[in-house]
């Protein structure tokens, strides 16, 4: 019986643990069609909240927190995972950037989508990771996040290395499924040539 069969033999179900360790083991490296399809691309924008603050640091991933009301499309339309797309952080009206010119342009990323158990698994969080060394954090600047596809689900993780190495991969997955052509989002309207305004 493969492994990745959700029953045991004996008809119980497989254990989520044997079931991520197949999972990791044979990751596909490209995600998704040659060209979006529905529901993508899907736009959220909101202001860059502050998360448990210690969380993905640690893990070498630092990831901007969408507020929850920013969400509703992306709940419709997708399920708890790992996506890909594009991202920018634009300072809000009026607000002075501390960053630079190149902080504000239009970056790769990827997102956590998944299930919060600080609110009991009522609500979801998005969190994402932006693909560029940022010389400063940016909370409370506006994050505008153009997803254009899904990587994998969310998996239960029993050790901090194994998320890691997972998020590693996550990262080339989404650097690889973006580079074709059909992925060529940097330049849409929804976002701002905020370097040049
Ligand atoms: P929190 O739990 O508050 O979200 P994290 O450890 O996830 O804290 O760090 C996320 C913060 O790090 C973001 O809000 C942002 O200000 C900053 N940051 C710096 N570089 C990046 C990056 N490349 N991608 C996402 N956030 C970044
Ligand atoms: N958390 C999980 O529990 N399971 C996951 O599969 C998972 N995948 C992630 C993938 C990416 C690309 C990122 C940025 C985060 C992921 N996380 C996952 C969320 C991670 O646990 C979270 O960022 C930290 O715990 C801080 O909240
Ligand atoms: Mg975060």
């Amino acid at each position: 019986m493969p492994a990745t069969h959700p029953h045991l033999p004996n008809g119980l179900p497989r254990p989520v643990q044997i079931q991520t360790q197949s999972f990791r083991a044979n990751r596909p490296s490209i995600a998704g069609p040659d060209t979006p399809e529905p529901p993508y691309p899907i736009l959220l924008e909101g202001v860059v909240q502050h998360g448990f603050g210690r969380g993905s640091k640690d893990l070498g991933c630092p990831t901007a927190n969408l507020p929850d009301e920013s969400l509703p499309d992306m709940v419709a339309a997708v399920k708890p995972g790992v996506y890909y797309g594009y991202a920018q952080v634009l300072p809000l009206e009026g607000q002075k950037s501390r960053l630079r010119p190149e902080d504000h342009q239009v970056w790769p990323m990827v997102m956590s989508l998944g299930w919060n158990p600080f609110y009991k698994n009522e609500r979801m969080t998005a969190e994402i990771h932006i693909m560029h060394e940022f010389s400063d954090d940016f909370y409370g600047y506006n994050m505008r996040a153009l997803v254009l596809g899904y990587i994998r689900p969310e998996l239960d993780y029993t050790s901090r290395e194994a998320l890691i190495e997972d998020i590693e991969i996550d990262k080339k997955v989404a650097l690889a499924s973006l580079v074709r052509p059909g992925y060529k989002y940097t330049s849409d309207p929804f976002f701002s040539n905020h370097d040049k305004a």
